[in-house]
């Protein structure tokens, strides 16, 4: 009878609740894209969730090969008059090999730390097996029966003392050994219920795209050199044995343990040799493991939901109910339901918008290091592009939603990176463009901030000899002060945003009266010649112009509100109103090239010339309506199938095009099943989209699609200028009731919107720091003026 009760129990604590923040499975995972992650900002974890050897892969994000970029010595000043005098001559093949003398090095890679597997003995038959990661909360859980009785797993990672917290709960006593395992050079020592693990990386290694060697040679070690590691894994569990045997730690006979487990690396910096000026990371790691296990499992977790709380419960989205059968179901299975049928699922949309958030509060909290391109999730020793900051689009696309959705604070680690790279970038500048003033980024870099060009003299001109990193990622500077109105954080972060600009400034060379770029290229397109040959460089590309013009402006905007460089304000203003101008080519598209020449990919994933449209601000349906409809057009031309980054980031430019539907069907391209990359059974779906985790395909993996499309749903609902708030500008028809509560819009408000049956009801408008908006929604015009705290709502 007693049993009889506890599995009627079982089944009704077996399924997620609709309406929860939950991702859940029916079965532990077998590849990484079905694995749960969890991270505190710093060190993460991808879950698996075997009941049988559960396995954790280990990440911390500041766990990287080389250490601080080496000086530029180089001097290309003649190499850049070259390509620009056969630009001049129109000898653009000619021009496209020499621009590739303006190569430097690679970036290095993003390392993997580890993994941990708790290995369970016993019983191996499992039934009712059931796992979850609830974005409330940042908790993930396995349960199953095993040999006839409950075994239940949590795990999170907690930021306040940097540890990873695992609580085993079983009705039987537990019995497993835990083993740390990592690609690294590394030793591990248990001893006293603690395991150290102690390794290096290499100092120097290539990417996986690198030709130049075999993949057994990119990484460089030497034990002397590199960033150091250190993992201290502790046990506490009352009523268990718990010993220590060679390399594992060995737990046996009570009914609940609590594993820790804490990393640090010596990583001190972007320009601290990890060596020479190392943090100590045996002492910082086993002090964070002291700390967290002095205190009680239920008290740690309480903390950990109420830090996480602090940040997540910020902003709510009810998009619609799901019908309850369905939202029973697996996220891989309604995700599957969703991608094969026009099925009705608001609270998946709601979730993956959600998870995008969950997902910045869990990679994003170490200043100086930000989400790199799978945030900081990553098993491989040759990660997919060196899993580094990809400049051209992916670093950027990954903090689109952080002021948006009430993140702002996480905005910061990038942005003290940009910093950094404004330090590095100034020696970039001089020596492969002969810059005297600013700094520049090339289409690369690492938490080393580097910033030169890579491709070592042989990589494609079309991503390597990208320059414009600079003036794209400054301008989050000005982002963060249009959401926040921080006027020390402008004034102290005002000298990187002016250091892009005046590199800007040094590219622009006068031709036919007009100032150009030259050479330029646009990520990562090429174009045809005449005579059918594929070239990436010319002059003054449109996205050169586009990020140019942004940069400038909001340099110069934030000059006038600090009251500072008046001369450099006229220089920047004046060279806005001579940059060569956009052009609309015959398919009635926006001009890429300043010729209107046939593309070699008209499908190309990048769209980088309608940067004005979004993310910057020069291309508005109600400023620029020519430029609007252009930019529709080049969307229509570019057609519906690309990489989930892309995908992402064509919500978005639908969205400002006020074009709902486009914009919904574009949100739902982004969440078509992917199947896992190893996979190869009979339903293998491959390209951009979403894998059985939630977590963005390129495929393969990279987080800024995920980003991407947390920011589309906001810019869906919200959009906004310094003197504006548009409520609802692309509602679709499928989201005809719901609400939004905690958007964040220019001018440092926070919005609520709830609308029914297609149309706003009510809207809340709280000014943090007080002054005038005006609220638009369809053709009302709304004046509002407020104090600083002051909220007001409005029927509509
Ligand atoms: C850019 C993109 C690729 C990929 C890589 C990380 O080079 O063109 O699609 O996202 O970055």
């Amino acid at each position: 009878m007693k049993k009889y009760l506890v599995l009627v129990f079982w089944a009704f604590s077996l399924c997620a609740v609709a309406g929860e923040l939950k991702l859940h499975y029916n079965a532990p995972a077998r590849y990484f894209e079905e694995g749960l992650v969890v991270g505190n900002g710093k060190i993460g974890a991808t879950i698996y969730g075997g009941p049988v050897n559960d396995k954790l892969s280990l990440n911390d994000i500041t766990l990287w090969t080389g250490g601080p970029d080496t000086l530029q010595v180089a001097n290309h000043k003649e190499d850049l008059a070259r390509v620009r005098e056969l630009l001049d001559k129109s000898e653009y093949v000619q021009a496209d090999e020499a621009n590739k003398r303006l190569q430097g090095h690679y970036c290095e890679n993003y390392q993997p730390l580890g993994t941990l597997t708790i290995h369970h003995k016993g019983d191996t038959v499992v039934e009712n097996y059931y796992r979850e990661l609830d974005i409330q909360q940042a908790i993930a859980k396995t349960q199953y029966m095993r040999g006839g009785a409950k075994y239940v797993t949590e795990y999170f990672a907690d930021s306040p003392d940097s540890v990873m917290v695992i609580r085993v709960s079983g009705e039987k006593a537990l019995d497993f050994e835990l083993e740390f395992e990592s690609q690294l050079p590394v030793s591990v020592n248990c001893a006293d219920g603690e395991m150290v693990a102690k390794g290096y990386a290499a100092y120097h290694s290539y990417p996986n795209y690198y030709d130049g060697l075999p993949d057994s040679k990119k990484h460089e070690y030497d034990s002397s050199r590199g960033t150091r590691f250190c993992t201290v894994v502790k046990v506490v569990s009352h009523g268990s044995e718990i010993e220590s045997r060679g390399k594992k730690l060995c737990v046996k006979g009570g009914r609940e343990a609590t594993i820790y487990i804490s990393n640090e690396t010596s990583f001190n910096g972007f320009d601290k040799d990890p060596v020479l000026h190392a943090k100590d990371c045996e002492n910082i790691a086993k002090g964070n493991v002291a700390r967290a296990s002095a205190k009680k499992y239920e008290q740690l977790k309480k903390r950990h939901k109420a830090d996480y709380q602090r940040l997540f419960n910020r902003v709510s989205l009810d998009l619609g109910k799901t019908d309850a059968e369905i939202s029973k179901l697996p996220t891989d299975e309604q995700l599957r339901l969703y991608t094969d049928s026009a099925q009705y699922n608001p609270e998946l949309e709601a979730l993956y918008f959600q998870f995008g958030r969950y997902l910045l509060i869990s990679c994003s909290r170490t200043l100086g290091v930000p989400a790199n391109l799978q945030g900081l999730w990553n098993e491989k020793l040759l990660p997919p592009w060196s899993c580094n900051y990809t400049t051209n689009i992916n670093l950027e696309e990954n903090y689109w939603h952080a002021e948006l959705t009430n993140l702002s604070e996480l905005h910061m680690p990038m942005l003290e990176y940009v910093v950094n790279a404004s330090v590095n970038g100034r020696r970039s500048a001089k020596a492969f463009y002969g810059a005297e003033r600013g700094w520049s980024l090339g289409h690369n870099s690492d938490i080393w901030a580097m910033t030169n060009p890579v491709g070592l003299q042989s990589g494609g001109t079309d991503w390597a000899c990208w320059n414009m990193g600079g003036a794209w990622v400054s301008t989050h500077i000005w982002e963060h002060y249009m959401f926040t109105g921080d006027d020390a954080f402008l004034s102290a972060y005002y000298p990187s945003l002016k250091g892009a600009a005046e590199f800007c400034l040094e590219m622009l060379v006068e031709r036919n009266g007009t100032l150009v770029t030259s050479p330029s290229t646009s990520p990562e397109n090429r174009y045809l010649t005449s005579d059918g040959k594929s070239v990436a460089t010319s002059v003054a590309t449109a996205s050169d112009m586009a990020m140019i013009r942004e940069c400038l402006y909001d340099a110069v905007q934030a000059a006038k509100i600090l009251g500072v460089d008046d001369d450099f304000q006229k220089e920047a203003t004046d060279a806005i109103a001579r940059l060569e101008p956009y052009k609309i080519g015959g398919k009635g598209q926006l001009q890429e090239w300043i010729e209107d020449w046939e593309e070699q990919d008209p499908q190309h994933r990048h769209q980088s010339h309608l940067f004005g449209l979004f993310p910057g601000h020069h291309i508005t349906v109600a400023s620029t309506p020519e430029l609007a409809k252009a930019c529709a057009r080049t969307l229509e031309l570019r057609g519906p199938e690309s990489t989930g980054w892309s995908t992402g980031w064509r919500v978005n430019l639908h969205a400002r095009l006020a074009n709902a539907e486009n914009a919904y069907a574009t949100y739902r391209r982004l969440l078509r099943l992917v199947t896992p990359d190893g996979y190869k059974g009979p339903d293998r779906r491959r390209g951009g989209g979403t894998y059985p985790n939630l977590l963005d395909a390129h495929s393969p993996f990279q987080i800024d699609g995920n980003f991407g499309g947390a920011a589309g749903v906001a810019e869906m609902l919200l959009q906004s200028t310094q003197q504006t708030i548009t409520i609802l500008p692309a509602l679709p028809a499928q989201w005809a009731t719901g609400s939004v509560k905690g958007l964040r819009a220019r001018g440092a408000y926070e919005v609520d919107i709830e609308w029914a049956d297609g149309r706003a009801v009510a809207v809340n408008v709280k000014s943090l720091n007080g002054g005038e908006t005006t609220l638009i929604y369809g053709d009302r015009k709304i004046p509002m003026q407020f104090a600083a705290g002051e909220v007001k709502q409005i029927k509509l």
